[in-house]
C-alpha cells in the first residue's frame, strides 16, 4: 500500500495571526522536502476560535501525512472530527485544503487553475463597492469605480432617518465593518429601507445607462415577502443580483421570493457546506451562489458546490470582502478562471499594509482580476512583517429594530 504514497511528508504547520489594518489568520504547511503552502483561515470577529481549532486539533494530525493526498485529507478532517460542518470547522479545513493545493501546484510546476482543468475565460470579472451616506455620494462612488474600469458595481447608501447602516463607511475604498472590540449597535427600519432603495437604483440607471452591472446587498434583513416586494420594485432597473435578501437557514423561504420577482437572487457568503445550499440550488431558487474558498471547506469543497450549481443554472458569485485575505482571493481566482459556471467575483481592495504582508501575483486590469501564473497559488505571507502587526480584537456590529428588538445585521 505504501508504494502508492508520494515521497514527501508534511513536516510542520503553523498558524500566523496578524493585523495589518484588520485581522487575518493564515495556515502555513511545510513539507520534509521544503515545499510550503498557505491557506486562509480568517473568520471575521471569531479569528482565534479557528486559530485554536487548527493549532490544537488539526496540526497534530497533519504531521507525517502525504501532502499529495488532498481529497483524503479533506475527508479525514471532515468525517474524522465526528462533529461536522460549522464556520469554525469548515474554515480550518479550508485552510489545510488551500495550502495542499498550493503545494500540489508548486510540485507540479503549474498554477493551480491548470490543475482544475485550465482556463475557461480570459479574466475574472469583478465588482466593487460603491457606498455613500446619500444617493449623490453613492453615485459619485459608482462613477469612480467606472473610471477605474469596473464593469460591475454594488451600490449601498444610508437610509434617511437611520443614523447608520450596513455597507456605508467614511473610507470609500476600504469598507471595514468590524469596527470595535465590543459590537457597535445599529438601528434598522425595514419600512424606511424599502421606501428608499428603489430610488437609489432609479438614479443609478438614469446616470449610468443600461449596461453597467448593478448589484445590491440586503444583508439578511428582510422576510421573504418583503424581499419579494423589493425585488419587484427593482425589476425596472435590471439588477444583476439582489444579495442575501433574507437569512437563509430556511432554504424553502426562497420559494416565496421566486414566485414574485424576476430580480436575480444571490446568497451564500455565510454558508459553509453544500448542504446549506442544496435546496436553493436544486430547486433553482437562486441565480448566484456566493460561497468562497475559506468559508466552504477550501478549493475541494467549493468546486463540489459549484459543480452542483452548474447542473441547475446557478452561477458562482464568490464573496470577496476585505476580511477574506489575499490568500483566499488568490485561491478564489484560480477557481473562478477554471469553472464553466463563473458569474462574478466580489473584489474589495485590501489596504497597502495588507498587500505588503501577503505578496501576490494576481492583478487587476480594466475590471478584471487575473490569477497568478506562478506555480501553486502565487501568494505568500511575509512572516517577519506579519509579526509587526499584533492581533487586535474586532467584532462585527449587531442590529436592533427601532423598538430595541434584536434583528439580523
Ligand atoms: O458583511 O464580509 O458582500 N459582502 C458582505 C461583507 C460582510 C463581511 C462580514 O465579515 O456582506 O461586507
Ligand atoms: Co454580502
Amino acid at each position: 500500500m505504501s508504494r502508492t504514497r508520494s515521497a514527501d511528508r508534511i513536516a510542520d504547520a503553523r498558524v500566523i495571526v496578524t493585523c495589518p489594518g484588520r485581522n487575518f489568520v493564515t495556515l502555513k504547511v511545510i513539507t520534509e522536502q521544503g515545499v510550503t503552502g498557505v491557506g486562509d483561515a480568517t473568520l471575521n470577529g471569531r479569528e482565534l476560535a479557528v486559530a485554536a481549532y487548527l493549532t490544537e486539533h488539526v496540526i497534530p494530525v497533519l504531521i507525517g501525512r502525504d501532502p499529495a493526498r488532498i481529497e483524503d485529507t479533506w475527508q479525514y478532517l471532515y468525517r474524522g472530527a465526528y462533529w461536522r460542518r460549522g464556520p469554525v470547522t469548515m474554515s480550518a479545513i479550508a485552510a489545510v485544503d488551500t495550502a495542499l493545493w498550493d503545494i500540489k501546484g508548486k510540485v507540479a510546476g503549474l498554477p493551480v487553475y491548470q490543475l482544475l482543468g485550465g482556463r475557461s475565460r480570459e479574466g475574472v470579472t469583478v465588482y466593487g463597492h460603491a457606498n455613500g451616506e446619500t444617493i449623490d455620494e453613492a453615485m459619485a462612488a459608482v462613477a469612480h469605480y467606472l473610471e477605474l474600469g469596473y464593469k460591475a458595481v454594488r451600490v449601498q447608501t444610508g437610509v434617511p432617518g437611520l443614523p447608520s447602516t450596513y455597507g456605508v463607511s467614511k473610507d470609500q475604498m476600504f469598507y471595514e465593518p468590524a469596527d470595535a472590540a465590543i459590537p457597535t449597535e445599529n438601528v434598522w427600519s425595514t419600512q424606511r429601507y424599502l421606501e428608499h432603495t428603489p430610488k437609489v437604483f432609479a438614479r443609478a440607471r438614469e446616470e449610468f445607462g443600461p449596461y453597467v452591472k448593478l448589484l445590491h446587498d440586503v444583508h439578511h434583513r428582510l422576510t421573504p415577502i418583503e424581499a419579494a416586494r423589493l425585488g419587484k420594485a427593482l425589476e425596472p432597473y435590471g439588477l444583476t443580483w439582489l444579495e442575501d435578501p433574507v437569512p437563509a437557514e430556511l432554504q424553502e423561504g426562497f420559494r416565496l421570493i421566486r414566485q414574485h420577482t424576476t430580480t436575480p437572487i444571490a446568497v451564500g457568503e455565510v454558508f459553509n457546506s453544500i448542504y446549506d445550499a442544496r435546496t436553493l440550488i436544486t430547486e433553482q431558487l437562486i441565480d448566484y451562489i456566493r460561497t468562497t474558498v475559506v468559508r466552504a471547506g477550501g478549493i475541494t469543497h467549493l468546486r463540489r458546490i459549484f459543480d452542483l450549481a452548474a447542473l441547475h443554472h446557478v452561477r458562482s458569485g464568490s464573496h470577496g470582502a476585505t476580511d477574506l485575505s489575499p490568500v483566499c482571493l488568490a485561491a478564489a481566482l484560480h477557481v473562478d478562471i477554471a469553472i464553466p459556471n463563473f458569474g462574478l467575483q466580489e473584489y474589495m481592495r485590501h489596504t497597502e499594509e495588507t498587500d505588503a504582508v501577503f505578496p501576490h501575483g494576481y492583478w487587476f486590469e480594466d475590471g478584471y482580476l487575473f490569477p497568478s501564473e506562478e506555480p501553486g497559488l502565487g501568494v505568500d505571507i511575509d512572516e517577519e512583517l506579519a509579526a509587526q502587526y499584533p492581533y487586535k480584537p474586532a467584532s462585527l456590529p449587531v442590529n436592533r429594530l427601532e423598538d430595541g428588538t434584536m434583528h439580523d445585521w
